[in-house]
């Protein structure tokens, strides 16, 4: 188990806040509690459209793509992802993650986190602070280890 956690903080994140999108606080903090917590971190910065995002992650071979948006705009771009991500290959094992207030204008929670899971996104945290959000990732991490060690299990 020790081994298994050691490696959940050598994982790559790449984040960055997405579309024409200039907050920067949340971005810099995210970048810093990343590092942290043991990540590697590629940080993209503001304004980052989201073809520049796919192609960092294959770039960089990360194993997180951990998206920013605080003025609303992630919601006209999500509806690419499922698209755009499909161009590229290997990618079936990112975990996609996308936080911040994620409509314009108001909306609760329940509307918002299944539409953005329908976009492709695994982790959904609108308006959570970022220290839940960064354990939800890892709550996430580790079910699916657990989960991949029961099919290796499974299949000898
Ligand atoms: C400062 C600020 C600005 C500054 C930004 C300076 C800069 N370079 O960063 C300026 C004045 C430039 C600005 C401009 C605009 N802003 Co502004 N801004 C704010 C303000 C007051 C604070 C944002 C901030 O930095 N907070 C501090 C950080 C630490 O907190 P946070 O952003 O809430 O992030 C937390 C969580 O959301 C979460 N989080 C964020 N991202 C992620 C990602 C993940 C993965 C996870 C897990 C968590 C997470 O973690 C953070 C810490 O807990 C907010 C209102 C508010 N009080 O929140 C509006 C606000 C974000 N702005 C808003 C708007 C509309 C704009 C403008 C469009 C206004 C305009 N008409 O021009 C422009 C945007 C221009 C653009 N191209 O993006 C709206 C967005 C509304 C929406 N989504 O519907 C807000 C909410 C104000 C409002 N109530 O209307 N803004």
């Amino acid at each position: 188990m020790y081994i298994q956690v050691r490696a959940l903080k050598n994982m790559k994140v790449v984040t960055g806040v997405v579309g024409n999108d200039i907050h920067v606080v949340a971005n810099r903090l995210l970048e810093l509690s990343l590092d942290a917590r043991g990540y590697e971190v590629f940080n993209l910065g503001v304004n980052t459209y989201l073809e520049e995002f796919f192609d960092a992650v294959v770039e960089t071979g990360a194993d997180v793509l951990m998206i920013s948006s605080l003025n609303g705009e992630a919601e006209g771009w999500s509806r690419e992802v499922q698209l755009l991500k499909a161009k590229y290959k290997h990618l079936d094992n990112l975990i996609m993650m996308i936080g911040g207030n994620l409509v314009v204008g108001t909306g609760s929670a329940e509307d918002i986190i299944p539409k953005y899971k329908n976009y492709g996104f695994d982790i959904v945290c609108h308006q959570v602070d970022l220290n839940t959000g960064l354990d939800q990732l890892e709550a996430f991490i580790e079910e699916r280890v657990v989960n991949d060690s029961d099919i290796k299990e499974s299949n000898k």
